[in-house]
């Protein structure tokens, strides 16, 4: 796996920060790059100008749903996790992993139509069970199916039967993934045998509505509500920006890209890939093709980058992004294997490419998942 570091910059101006010569920008008296990557850091011309930081984003699930699966875990309930098989990279909120590690989960990967035919089912699974055995989860099973197109919704109905062992089942899965869309298919062919109705209730100790369905007189499935998406692009932006640039509506498609050293392309207000060492970085970009992007020098980026967050001449710009320190530079130095990895933006997209000891650069919006591994799609 590629090493991953953060690349210093100042949270007001951008610069990336250096000790190593007054007179140029970005410096910082005795910069240690072991001990500062936590604090929020200023170049010493900002920081004389006293520049003040937003704060860093939450990164738990709410209470209510704390509440509930920490009531699931003590009887060990059935998880049903959905995930959208295309924002999904592997970045879960810790509390979450503790809560459900030890449960049996049986992962639903929605959004299958958003890969081609030719993206193999075994990939996209094999690529969900890294990420998720990274975490120490080891899923009962990984199904991906797909609301919009029906695909391999049933074989979900039987599998809950087969793994649920007769309890209580919590349906989970961050907002947008399609819960709704896949309980609504799972309704077209579910058969209430019991007494009782398919309702909503407040779950005990609780504020939330959890829509419940009897699946025998004494147990039922609940539906959770998502969890908040503050670690991917989709939860950072307005809702308009995220419909139009980043939901896909039809298969993403790959587009080839090359850069040299020195070079990035920036991808409208949100994000930046960029060769900091190598000789070139081929790789191929998956992405909502209405995303505008532009290869420009490194050297060039961040004025190119502030001022497009004025101007807006590369879309799409947030207006919930508009200055340098709402957003993290990382660098991730690949390893020289050959072999064909993934770096991912959560909600963004992701890229595939070549690991030959390149050193890459990645922006994101601050608090953004972003997570390097095998591949999705070969
Ligand atoms: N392409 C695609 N989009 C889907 C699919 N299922 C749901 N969506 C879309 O994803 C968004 C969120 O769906 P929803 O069911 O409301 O998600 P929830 O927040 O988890 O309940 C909506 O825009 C859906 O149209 C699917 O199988 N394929
Ligand atoms: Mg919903």
């Amino acid at each position: 796996m590629g090493k991953l570091s953060r690349v210093l910059r100042c949270n007001n101006c951008g610069e990336i920060l250096q000790s190593n010569d007054k007179t140029k920008p970005g410096y910082i008296p005795k910069l240690d790059f072991t001990n500062e990557t936590d604090r929020v850091l200023y170049c010493e011309s900002c920081y004389q100008k006293k520049m003040v930081n937003r704060g860093f984003l939450a990164k738990e699930i709410d209470d209510d749903s704390y509440t509930i699966l920490k009531k699931a875990a003590i009887e060990r309930c059935l998880i049903v996790y959905a995930i959208d098989t295309f924002a999904f990279n592997g970045i879960i909120k810790s509390q979450l992993i503790e809560l459900i590690k030890d449960l049996p989960i049986l992962i639903v990967a929605n959004k299958k139509d958003l890969f081609l035919a030719k993206d193999s089912d075994n990939t996209l699974k094999s690529f969900i069970y890294d990420r998720f055995k990274e975490l120490n989860i080891v899923p009962k099973e990984i199904i991906l199916v797909s609301a919009n197109k029906n695909y391999q919704i049933d074989l979900v109905k039987t599998k809950i039967e087969e793994y649920r062992n007769q309890k209580d089942v919590y349906f989970i899965g961050e907002r947008a993934s399609g819960k709704t869309a896949i309980i609504n298919c799972l309704l077209k062919n579910y058969k209430n045998n019991t007494t009782r109705n398919i309702t909503s209730f407040i779950y005990p100790n609780t504020n939330s509505k959890l829509l419940t369905i009897p699946l025998d007189e004494n147990t039922n499935l609940y539906e959770l509500p998502g969890f908040n998406l503050d670690d991917s692009c989709l939860g950072l932006v307005e809702k308009n920006i995220a419909n139009k640039y980043l939901s896909l509506k039809t298969p993403v498609k790959a587009k080839k890209i090359k850069l040299l050293e020195d070079q990035c392309l920036v991808f409208g207000g949100l994000a930046m890939i960029g060769l900091h060492q190598g000789k070139s970085l081929e790789f191929k970009a998956y992405f909502n093709d209405k995303i505008e992007t532009k290869k420009m020098g490194l050297d060039k980026e961040r004025i190119f980058f502030k001022t497009n967050l004025l101007k807006k001449d590369l879309r799409p710009v947030s207006d919930l992004l508009m200055d340098f320190d709402n957003y993290d530079l990382f660098q991730y130095k690949m390893e020289n294997d050959n072999k064909l990895h993934e770096i991912a933006i959560k909600g963004l997209g992701f890229i595939t490419f070549i690991a030959k000891g390149q050193i890459i650069y990645i922006m994101a919006p601050k608090g953004v998942g972003i997570k390097e591994g095998t591949p999705r799609v070969i």
